[in-house]
């Protein structure tokens, strides 16, 4: 049997669920021995909630890529490892087996060793869904780097935060992205961020776009010609360095409540047991099939379920480089029929914009290879759900709906797909290993079913964040100082009569924008450095599409003579800041915010007015002056 931890009825999902509650310490160790070490553990699990310090397998010496690639690449060479399709529909599909990504992967980490990257060395990747962003990871993962992928949609100055923060000593990336019917300038951008970080030695460039860069002698090397080289004096072969367990694999940076992202730590050993032991059972992979999760790698979802989760399952991976309305809005069926997809993992917002276009791109696209369908990244509300279901699956495929977060590494709470219940918009149980509580606001538990409350976890699992990059207290503080003894998700959630769970959205102030997480404090960071404006305030609104949108209420040092000047303006300095996917849905220039006498912006009457409530706004008594929400009221667009 090829998993013999595989959960294929719900009586097994039950059983391993009290193991692992009974004697987790055997329960893991179990399912790692499936594992190639160099050097075994000592100790399962360590953990204190108190200094938010969790060690998985310590003393145990490993690299996840000989778990993703030496192994398949020994058992099955010719098994397709990543099943690439490209932005452009007319462009030919490109296939990696096992046997040709792991070649891929020692040569471009013998380029990166000779040009002096090292283990433990941070390594950022900006770069588009090409299979070379694949292996860009893979070979950091060779030598031991830490990689740090950033999302392509970041702006210049957002990637020399994360390149800062890091002490980044390289960064790859590609001439350009193909998005849809767009390019994007990647190297320029990297070349902008650049001028405002000195750690940075060496710059990768891959060609995709082949339009022309500047190239600085001395520090940027071409993908090509340096792995050619390689190729060229026999240095094709690259042992896998031998990490601790608890080495740090990634970087992902993140955002929070405050102002900056933070960069979430994942070490070796228990995220890579997480990413396959979830993979595995939520969407119940079978040797020989093809998994296509439409994430990008620059997020966490792309890290555990493009990468790590299905290689180290010796799964097919597929990567799509564009997106799902071009050339037209039947894309993801068009690539499901040409490869056969067997599991599609997606996301809400994804699903409802394909909704506005009808069922007509659905129309004679075979999608009856699909056997498991997946949604990831928030609520999914009940008529997505449905049309899902409904015109995806022909309510044949069972969908998984997957609760989890970045600091999390995998998927935390989900029913396993056609072995435990499904139930629209429920995420429904925890995967053994995960003990939710609800919680009130003074942190006492809210017992039995039927209840609703704060989301917290109260035992260490294999993928729990280890840190936030540079600043450990930042990661005690964030999730495991609010709730003592618990780690907090910022999450609200209810629990119904039957014990399953539903995640109602975020409790603190970080939005999800069409699936991605973006905090209120750096939107209106970056709102407040257009040189007119005062001050601002950032709250989300419910969209149709994306889930949330972005609503700003501006004050500007004298009201705006051209306001749709001024909008733009603030659009753009937003995108300049943190990227595009920031940018305000609605923008209202106000001359006050409502602040309570401590000065303190009362965010729930803003988040009030911007969702279109006129009446109910809840007790405004503690206002230092009631006047500005009137005045606030009068002047909401419609
Ligand atoms: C994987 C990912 C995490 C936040 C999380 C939630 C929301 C994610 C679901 C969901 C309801 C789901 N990581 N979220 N999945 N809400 N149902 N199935 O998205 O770090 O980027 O975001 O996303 O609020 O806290 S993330």
């Amino acid at each position: 049997m090829a998993f013999p931890y595989q959960l294929k009825t719900p009586d097994a999902y039950h059983d391993a669920y009290r193991q692992s509650q009974k004697d987790p310490e055997a329960f893991w160790a179990g399912i790692a021995s499936h594992f190639t070490w160099h050097k075994p553990w000592h100790s399962v699990v360590r953990s204190d909630f108190h200094t938010a310090t969790h060690s998985w397998f310590e003393g145990g010496k490993l690299n996840i890529t000989e778990n993703c690639l030496d192994r398949y690449a020994a058992s099955q060479p010719d098994t397709t490892a990543i099943l690439w399709e490209p932005n452009n529909p007319a462009e030919s599909t490109r296939t990696l087996t096992y046997r040709q990504l792991l070649d891929e992967v020692m040569l471009f980490a013998n380029a990166l060793k000779h040009r002096g990257i090292c283990k433990g060395d941070r390594v950022c990747i900006y770069m588009g869904m090409v299979p070379e962003l694949a292996i860009a990871v893979l070979a950091c993962a060779r030598i031991g780097a830490i990689h740090s992928v950033i999302f392509g949609g970041f702006s210049a100055s957002s990637i020399a935060d994360r390149v800062q923060d890091a002490g980044a000593k390289a960064i790859i990336t590609c001439d350009g992205a193909f998005r849809g019917a767009k390019t994007i300038p990647l190297k320029s951008v990297v070349d902008d961020a650049l001028q405002h970080c000195p750690t940075v030695q060496s710059v990768w460039v891959l060609r995709r776009t082949h339009e022309p860069v500047s190239m600085h002698n001395g520090r940027d090397y071409d993908w090509h010609s340096e792995t050619e080289a390689m190729r060229a004096t026999g240095n094709t072969h690259c042992h896998a360095e031998s990490m601790d367990a608890e080495d740090p694999l990634f970087i992902l940076y993140t955002s929070g409540s405050t102002g900056k992202p933070k960069g979430v730590v994942h070490t070796t050993a228990g995220y890579m047991l997480w990413a396959h032991y979830t993979f595995i059972n939520v969407f119940q992979y079978q040797p020989g099939q093809i998994h296509f999760c439409t994430a990008d790698i620059g997020w966490i979802t792309g890290h555990s379920y493009i990468l790590y989760g299905p290689l180290s399952a010796g799964a097919t991976t597929l990567m799509f480089e564009g997106i799902p309305t071009w050339p037209d809005a039947g894309r993801f069926w068009d690539i499901v029929q040409k490869h056969n997809v067997d599991i599609l993992y997606t996301a809400p917002t994804a699903i409802r914009s394909l909704m506005t276009f009808g069922t007509a791109p659905l129309q004679n696209k075979d999608l009856s290879s699909l056997k498991v369908l997946g949604t990831v990244g928030e609520p999914i509300n009940a008529e997505a759900w449905h049309w899902y279901d409904r015109e995806v699956g022909k309510g044949n495929a069972p969908i998984a709906d997957t609760w989890w977060q970045t600091e999390t590494g995998g998927i935390m709470i989900s029913n396993l797909a056609g072995v435990t219940p499904a139930k629209p918009t429920f995420a429904t149980l925890p995967l053994p290993g995960v003990f939710p509580v609800l919680v009130d606001e003074n942190g006492k538990e809210i017992a039995g079913n039927g209840v609703s409350g704060n989301l917290c976890i109260q035992k260490p699992w294999p993928g729990i964040i280890r840190s936030t990059w540079g600043d450990h207290e930042r990661c005690r503080q964030t999730y495991f100082s609010t709730y003592p003894g618990l780690y907090f998700t910022g999450d609200g959630c209810l629990r119904d009569e039957d014990g399953h769970y539903r995640i109602t959205g975020r409790v603190d102030d970080v939005l999800s924008v069409s699936g991605h997480r973006i905090g209120t404090a750096e939107v209106e960071n970056a709102i407040n450095m257009h040189a007119g404006v005062v001050e601002s305030a950032v709250v989300g609104f419910p969209h149709d599409i994306k889930g949330q949108g972005i609503y700003a209420y501006v004050i500007c040092s004298s009201m705006p003579a051209n306001e749709t000047e001024m909008r733009q303006d603030i659009l753009q300095t937003v995108s300049q800041v943190i990227g595009p996917i920031a940018k305000p849905d609605a923008i209202q220039f106000v001359s006050g915010l409502p602040k309570t006498r401590s000065g303190k912006i009362m965010r729930r009457i803003l988040r009030k007015i911007a969702e279109g409530e006129t009446q109910n706004l809840g007790d405004t008594t503690t206002l230092l002056d009631p006047g500005v929400v009137e005045e606030i009221l009068r002047g909401k667009q419609a």
